[in-house]
């Protein structure tokens, strides 16, 4: 009897050598999960759920709005600042309509004006004409998030070029002061966004920020919150404002030595992070849908468009980051119409292209020598389960892979892959081997995977295809894997 697309030497066993890969094979696999591999740094529960949340908003708003700057001096009269018709809820409700999860705002850009009235400053939606000065956007924004089921993030820029501290001790304190204020007022923060930048105040001196005391801070006040830095702890940048995460992308990083900012580590290692890295800092990759970080009206047909922002979540969230999308409000306190348009196309393409996973036919099965089982944990839909793979041996003739048959041949273009995060980072490199019959038609080579790894190529016509591990640190633990027909004109550039 044979196997209904069979490649290479993959025979159907006679029962009795079966059950005994089974025993050898079958059994020891049961246990040999990574959970009992040596130790490897691993995320926390909390990091675990920030890389579920892929995709989400940054909000840049501010004096800069009205100014058409991008680094206000923090001398911008508070009047500046009137939006005609400030409407969280059309944020919450675009940043729903395009998949987005969450939203991270720019409580306080470099020029020190805050959109809540802190009583920490004389720089404020307080002292502005906007609704006589009774306004206050995180209390609106943050509100808008909780019923729209999104999670709720704040930007707060340390640079403070407007703060009379500024460039002293007692600025710390303003800026801890200010961080209590934001979580006590308008918690559950789940993302925490700390500018590295550190340029000279109002009195032309630079601050030295107390860096161990502003992560004590929001470690007592909110031990769940995601802190996003140069350096971490619990997000790192990307390295770069393009939005493009490193082909071999580590969500480890060695911090020791190292601070936001100035003091960060080169921008290739923040793009890479550290394969050896001790601590598990994953990359965030932020980019604004215009070429400017705040809205200018001279920008409005410079949105990019929804292919591009697809390019950008392959390049992203397809290289195992996150994608923070920064979405600027106009002066009236919208997001506008171009920006809209463009994101609501940007969801359509994620769903025309990445709703027909074809693993839905296949047959998935791991291989070792002859032995075949099942592998169904792949192909679930369920981060909980999944499969390990050996190393392989060059040397050896049966190695470990996952097979996936098709009962007729497929089209494929695309393939994305989920490494079982939840028990670290393993996998250095991965081969993905394309089958017509029991011809290889291709092999693919690719690097790390981490939370996911979408790679794209060419259209195929396959009958299976599979995947091994060529090389880790342990062994490699794939929790998913599926597979597209993406449109041509979609493939990674
Ligand atoms: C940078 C800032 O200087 C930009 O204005 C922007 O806020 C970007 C996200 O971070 O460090």
């Amino acid at each position: 009897m044979k196997s209904k697309a069979e490649p290479g030497n993959f025979r159907l066993l006679p029962m009795k050598k079966f059950f005994f890969w089974l025993l050898i094979f079958g059994i020891n696999s049961l246990f040999a999960q990574p959970g009992s591999q040596p130790a490897i740094p691993k995320p926390s529960a909390a990091q675990l759920a920030w890389h579920e949340m892929e995709y989400y908003f940054f909000i840049h708003f501010g004096p800069n709005t009205f100014t058409g700057k991008e680094w206000g001096h923090g001398d911008e009269p508070e009047d500046i600042f009137n939006p005609s018709a400030l409407d969280c809820r059309q944020w919450a409700r675009i940043a729903k309509a395009s998949g987005a999860k969450g939203i991270i705002i720019t409580a306080k850009h470099h020029d020190g004006f805050c959109l809540w009235p802190s009583q920490y400053s004389r720089h404020t939606v307080r002292e502005s004409k906007w609704k006589n000065g009774r306004g206050d956007v995180l209390k609106e924004l943050s509100a808008a998030c909780r019923d729209a089921g999104l999670k709720f993030g704040v930007y707060i820029s340390p640079w403070d070029r407007n703060h009379p501290d500024y460039g002293t001790e007692k600025y710390n304190d303003v800026f801890v002061n200010m961080m209590k204020e934001i979580f006590t007022a308008y918690g559950p923060i789940w993302e925490l966004w700390w500018d590295g930048a550190n340029g000279e105040g109002p009195n032309g001196k630079r601050q030295v920020y107390d860096w161990h005391r502003f992560k004590q801070t929001v470690n007592s006040l909110s031990p769940h919150t995601i802190i996003f830095s140069d350096t971490g702890p619990h997000a790192r940048w990307v390295g770069n404002e393009k939005g493009i995460a490193g082909l071999t992308n580590w969500n480890y990083l060695d911090t020791a030595g190292f601070t936001p900012g100035l003091g960060a580590p080169h921008t290739d290692t923040l793009n890479q992070g550290n394969i050896n890295g001790k601590a598990w800092i994953p990359a965030e990759c932020d980019v604004s849908i215009r070429p400017g970080w705040f809205y200018h009206s001279h920008e409005d047909e410079k949105v990019k468009k929804p292919e591009e922002l697809f390019q950008l979540y392959l390049k992203s969230v397809g290289r195992g980051a996150n994608l923070l999308l920064n979405i600027p409000p106009d002066t009236r306190g919208l997001i506008h119409e171009k920006d809209s348009a463009a994101l609501i196309a940007f969801k359509k393409l994620r769903d025309q292209n990445f709703t027909n996973n074809l693993m839905a036919g296949a047959k998935a099965s791991k291989f070792y020598h002859d032995a075949e089982s099942p592998a169904g944990e792949v192909v679930d839909n369920n981060p909980a389960t999944f499969q390990t793979l050996s190393v392989v041996d060059p040397n050896s003739s049966g190695n470990e892979l996952l097979l996936f048959q098709f009962p007729q041949n497929i089209s494929v273009n695309c393939i994305a892959l989920e490494e079982a995060i939840q028990y670290g980072q393993s996998i250095k490199e991965f081969e993905v081997t394309f089958w017509q019959g029991q011809r290889v038609l291709d092999r693919i080579k690719g690097t790390t995977i981490g939370r996911k790894r979408i790679i794209s190529f060419p259209t195929k016509e396959i009958s299976s295809f599979s995947i091994s591990v060529l090389d880790a640190k342990l062994k490699g633990s794939i929790r998913e894997v599926a597979a597209y027909l993406l449109d041509e004109d979609l493939l990674e550039k």
